[in-house]
């Protein structure tokens, strides 16, 4: 038997100084589809997902709070987890804390191995840091506002002078080294735009970077055999150092001959958004390099969403919770309008009447209606079975293709991570759908003659044969919806065979999508699945 291909995908790990909002579900979901997507065509995948716990940003919010920085990250990691599974129905393989035990020595084992290549020094940082983004900057990339304060221009938030002892990573020395990377792997980063403005940001050159802080302690700690000589402080490693790891800590570095880690790395995709390219495209590589490791093959940058176009803000409040959206809309509309509404990469900016507008037209009409009638029509005129088809005609023929094209331009759209062409595609076909069965009429033919009534029996399986095809490519996107459609339709799930319109049968192989609906299978009076917003 051939061997199974493997798939491994990650998001950013976030923050939990707050409560996740629909921004972080955007990332999870979009995930998510990817990672569904890629199991439904046999490959046999990794999800890596979590918090990253360490850093000032969480130490000071821990102070504020009157907690130790370990009880404020245990309770904000929960919530976090709890909206992955309780409200998101996100399917990650495992959900990493960067306070695990295996990932201080994953941590640990990376620093080693670039002290290991020269890489580390020991030296003084003076310079900008920003807390809420946990980053050095250039004073040139800094202004000073209104308020007196000093600023990122990029990301608006307030930076500190900071002067102490620190060890450095020599990334000046990879500025020619990742040009030519890029140069070699065009589809690292992606889109190109995004990944476009990561490659200026190196060709203008790379000073080296500080790696660790003295004057606070909620990190990782630098392993002390290798400072005792050098310094009397104790240093914790600058968070994105131990941040960035999680990614190999996931598939059991630093046992680089364990069998997850064989499987899985490198990784096939890291998915994140536009403010941390940076950090994915620039140090990860280039720390990589240093400790010897391959590099990770794509990093998707998905855009902000903004509310009515304007950034979520706790002061404005306008931030919202995912479960609010969930109660309102329901989880399948959500994940379906968060893919389909905009293109992946750029910014969106989303409003309560473009939900509905999703979720009414092309889930409960478009999607929902055609199936509600046909599958209607089956049960009632074809003595509740799928009806066995006539000679097909030109038409016929046509919406079966443009249904089987679908496969193979879900494949592409998806290897790219172009979500929103894969169903603006799928949806293209159910107008087209919806357009042959409004023209062919079948509650017309059903009460006509006998060779009428056979062509009303052609369409209605030509239709429900469609929408199979469309179900099984779109489970990724709304799995709870179109698992009902397929038990509605009385299609196997992937192993189990002979499951005849059970309820929730769970989830059906891409390699099913060659077959085809036979003639004779019972389905049942269908219960309407895709409901309107009123
Ligand atoms: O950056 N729309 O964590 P984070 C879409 N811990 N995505 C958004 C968003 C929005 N409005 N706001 C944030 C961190 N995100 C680091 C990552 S990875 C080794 C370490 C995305 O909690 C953001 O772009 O600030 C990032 O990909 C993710 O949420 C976590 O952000």
């Amino acid at each position: 038997m051939a061997e199974q291909p493997t798939y491994y995908i990650t998001t950013a790990i976030t923050y939990p100084n707050g409560e996740p909002h629909i921004g972080h579900a955007y990332e999870y979901i979009s995930a998510d589809v990817m990672a569904r997507f890629k199991r439904l065509d046999g490959y046999e995948t990794f999800f890596l997902t979590g918090t990253d716990e360490h850093g000032q940003k969480v130490q000071q919010n821990a102070e504020a709070q009157g907690l130790t920085p370990k009880e404020l990250v245990d309770q904000n990691a929960a919530v976090f987890k709890q909206v992955d599974d309780e409200v998101l129905n996100i399917s990650y393989d495992r959900f990493i804390r960067t306070t695990d035990t295996d990932h201080y020595e994953a941590s640990q084992a990376i620093w080693r191995r670039m002290v290991e290549a020269g890489d580390i020094y020991l030296d003084k940082y003076s310079g900008w840091y920003s807390v809420r983004d946990e980053a050095f900057y250039a004073e040139s990339e800094t202004e000073v506002r209104e308020d007196g304060e000093r600023y990122s221009k990029e990301t608006n938030t307030e930076v500190h002078w900071v002067e102490e002892e620190s060890y450095f990573f020599r990334l000046s020395a990879y500025q020619d080294k990742l040009l030519k990377f890029y140069a070699d792997n065009p589809d690292y980063g992606g889109p190109r735009s995004r990944f476009n403005e990561v490659i200026r940001f190196v060709e203008n050159g790379l000073n080296d970077l500080s790696i660790s802080r003295t004057t606070f302690d909620w990190g990782v700690p630098v392993p002390k055999d290798l400072t005792e000589s050098e310094t009397s402080l104790d240093h914790v490693m600058y968070v994105w150092v131990d941040a960035l790891t999680n990614y190999l800590t996931g598939v059991g570095f630093p046992n680089t001959d364990s069998e997850s880690f064989a499987k899985f790395w490198p990784a096939d995709l890291h998915l994140i958004g536009k403010d941390i390219s940076r950090f994915h495209c620039i140090f990860w590589p280039a720390f990589l390099m240093s400790a010897g490791i391959e590099l990770p093959k794509r990093v998707i940058i998905h855009g902000h969403l903004h509310n009515a176009g304007v950034k979520m803000s706790k002061s404005i409040g306008n931030v919202v919770a995912p479960s609010a959206w969930v109660d309102t809309y329901g989880l399948d509309p959500v994940r379906f309008f968060l893919l389909r509404e905009f293109p992946y990469g750029q910014d969106g900016s989303y409003t309560h009447e473009a939900v509905v507008g999703r979720k009414n037209s092309d889930l409960a009409n478009n999607l929902g209606n055609l199936a509600q009638r046909s599958l209607s029509m089956i049960a009632k005129n074809c003595q509740g079975a799928i009806p066995e088809p006539g000679q097909l005609t030109e038409a016929d023929q046509a919406i079966l293709e443009q249904a089987s094209s679908l496969l193979e331009t879900s494949r592409k759209a998806y290897e790219v991570q172009e979500f929103h062409k894969a169903l603006e595609r799928t949806w293209h076909v159910l107008g087209e759908t919806n357009a042959y069965f409004a023209e062919a009429a079948p509650w017309k033919l059903a009460k006509g003659d006998a060779a009428e009534q056979q062509r009303m029996r052609t369409v209605l399986y030509v239709t429900a044969e469609v929408i199979r095809r469309v179900a099984l490519l779109i489970q990724p996107v709304i799995p709870d919806s179109a698992t009902k459609l397929l038990d509605a339709l009385a299609v196997e799930a992937s192993g189990d065979a002979g499951a005849t319109n059970a309820s929730n049968t769970g989830p059906r192989s891409f390699a099913a999508f060659g077959d085809a609906l036979v003639p004779g299978t019972p389905i049942a009076k269908p219960q309407p699945i895709f409901p309107r917003h009123e």
